[in-house]
């Protein structure tokens, strides 16, 4: 098993449903380990820069909308196949498909606004850590 790291948004909506600590708790529940967080309310260049894979797609402007509509909580997440793990636990990108129990299942209401963004693949995961947080920001912790 490899450990691996990846990145964790809890999005405007969920933040807004006070549901930070719930979201936090289900990845430690999970065997994921919190090794860097911390509050913020993205930019629209910070948006669309994150999100520059989808520019072409026609929700993009939407994304970025709903995206800067109010503070995220970004984290990097540490654990055995962590990428895999966390998208697992995060549920289908359409709440409507995700299995019970999980995280969009339970905290969203539609594709537009679905509670968290998981990495999907530890190549994105590099560079969304990186996006958002330096190599000092990021502990080596282990449990
Ligand atoms: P993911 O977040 O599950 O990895 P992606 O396909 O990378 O899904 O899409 C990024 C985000 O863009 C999704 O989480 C969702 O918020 C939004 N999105 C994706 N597809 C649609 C769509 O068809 N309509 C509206 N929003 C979408």
């Amino acid at each position: 098993m490899a450990i691996e790291r990846t990145l964790s948004i809890i999005k405007p909506d969920a933040v807004g449903k006070n549901a930070i600590g719930a979201i936090f708790s289900r990845f430690e529940a999970a065997g994921l380990t919190i090794v860097a967080t911390k509050m913020k309310h993205l930019s629209q260049a910070e948006a669309e820069g994150f999100y520059a894979e989808h520019r072409e797609r026609g929700f993009f402007n939407d994304l970025v909308a709903f995206m800067t509509s109010g503070p995220v909580v970004v984290s990097a997440l540490q654990g055995e196949n962590a990428v895999l793990a966390h998208r697992d636990i995060l549920g289908a990108t359409n709440p409507k498909d995700a299995a019970p129990g999980t995280i969009r299942a339970d905290f969203a209401v539609s594709i537009d606004e679905n509670a968290a963004h998981g990495s999907d693949s530890t190549t994105s995961a590099a560079r969304e850590i990186g996006y958002f947080f330096s190599e000092l920001e990021v502990f080596a912790r282990t449990r």
